[in-house]
């Protein structure tokens, strides 16, 4: 062990989460092949596959300098066979012919078109293409039915391919502030997601909506999207309830790891010039043809030239205050770093996190305690929350 730690020419701590993260990654070539197979893996039903290469990329990721050979990996966690092969045949031959014919695969290209459609998943695709479907126009040619966020998706597709700006985010963020100050005085709205780990450009922007006093929030996200709909900000929107306090038994943890916090997905048509497009949202409403694919700018019967916008995926979660701070961890990112997260608390220290709250295994009391109002509920016989551990 100690002659090992001698030779290691790298430390890298066992979870993602007890790493310094950075943005500067001086392995991008093998972490861009080890993520295209994590993608694989996923679009092809494989998670576990998909986790083992996501947590060897953010090893590489993680490391103060291009590696130059695989010895220099020695007692790095996190590392198994079939990464390291990968790593090895990349620093070899420069490129890996797994890797390769993966990314040339018609069945890797099919999923990946597919599944960038918005409300299409990895099942789908997988229905799609064993139907003969392989990219949109056959799609569109097969008279498959589509719900309607897959219609939004393919009808918005172009746009919503092409990666999300900081300053788009930033025009996103002003329109929401605006929607949620005119229904709630008071409540407050957070940048989360990649854009909040300080990456300059992200598929989606995600924002968590609170009040201070708790209860407050209570019936908010419907008053915000109708604001929003009404000054003809959505091209697409499905919300979905807040079902944290509603189950008989209390807050049992979900089974997968999504949370149960009212959630809003949607289209936003965010005008494209400057900014009076977004002080004066009106001068939009009615005005704009549908988005026809790859265009976003419009000309009027009267040749008028119309505002520019584009499509923008965008995630609306409204919390209350008393789970603010783990909302706000929980939707902080990046996925692994929330998964080992998770993972760390549960087998290092017994705890078990959530988008909802922490709670210690160990204790056995009876409540699940709702701060400030302080309002208690019996939830279980072996669960307390610790949520002063983390506010
Ligand atoms: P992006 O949008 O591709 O640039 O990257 P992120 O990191 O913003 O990823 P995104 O938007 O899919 O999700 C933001 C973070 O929120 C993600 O790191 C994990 C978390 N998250 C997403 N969906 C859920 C969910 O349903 N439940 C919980 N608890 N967390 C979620
Ligand atoms: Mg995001």
């Amino acid at each position: 062990q100690i002659n090992e730690a001698e030779v290691a020419e790298f430390s890298v701590p066992t979870y993602a989460c007890q790493r310094r993260t950075t943005l500067e990654n001086h392995n991008a070539v093998l972490t861009d092949a080890l993520s295209l197979l994590a993608e694989h893996a996923e679009l092809s039903d494989e998670d576990g596959r998909g986790v083992a290469f996501r947590r060897a990329a953010a090893v590489l990721k993680a490391l103060p300098k291009p590696v130059t050979s695989v010895k220099q990996l020695r007692g790095l966690p996190c590392l198994g066979d079939h990464s390291l092969r990968i790593i090895k045949d990349i620093l070899e031959n420069r490129e890996s012919s797994e890797v390769q014919s993966t990314k040339q695969s018609e069945r890797f290209k099919a999923l990946k078109v597919l599944t960038g459609i918005f409300g299409v998943g990895a099942k789908t695709a997988d229905r799609w293409i064993r139907d003969g479907i392989n990219n949109l126009q056959q799609l569109q040619d097969s008279g498959q039915t589509l719900n309607r966020a897959q219609q939004a998706g393919l009808q918005h597709y172009d746009h919503l391919s092409q990666p999300v700006t900081k300053q788009e985010a930033d025009a996103i963020g002003e329109i929401v502030e605006e929607a949620v100050a005119s229904v709630l005085p008071g409540a407050r709205i957070t940048l989360i997601g990649g854009f909040r780990r300080g990456k300059l450009t992200g598929h989606d922007v995600d924002f968590l909506i609170t009040h201070p006093e708790e209860g407050r929030e209570v019936g908010l996200m419907p008053k915000v999207v109708s604001w929003l709909e009404s000054k003809g900000f959505l091209l697409y929107q499905k919300t979905t309830r807040n079902s944290y306090l509603e189950s008989k038994d209390g807050p049992a943890r979900p089974a997968s790891n999504m949370d149960r916090f009212e959630r809003c997905f949607s289209i936003f048509k965010l005008p494209e010039e400057e900014k009076p497009a977004a002080k004066h949202p009106e001068t939009l409403t009615g005005n704009v043809e549908q988005s026809l694919p790859l265009t976003s700018s419009h000309v009027s019967a009267e040749g008028e030239a119309l505002k520019r916008w584009r499509a923008v995926r965008v995630d609306l979660v409204v919390s209350p205050i008393s789970q603010f701070a783990f909302a706000l961890l929980g939707w902080t990112g990046s996925k692994l770093f929330e998964r080992e997260l998770r993972r760390w608390a549960g087998h290092e220290k017994a705890m078990s996190l959530s988008s909802h709250a922490l709670y210690d295994n160990k204790q056995v009391e009876t409540h699940f305690v709702q701060t400030p109002s302080v309002k208690k509920k019996r939830v279980s016989k072996k669960t307390k929350t610790c949520s002063s551990m983390m506010t």
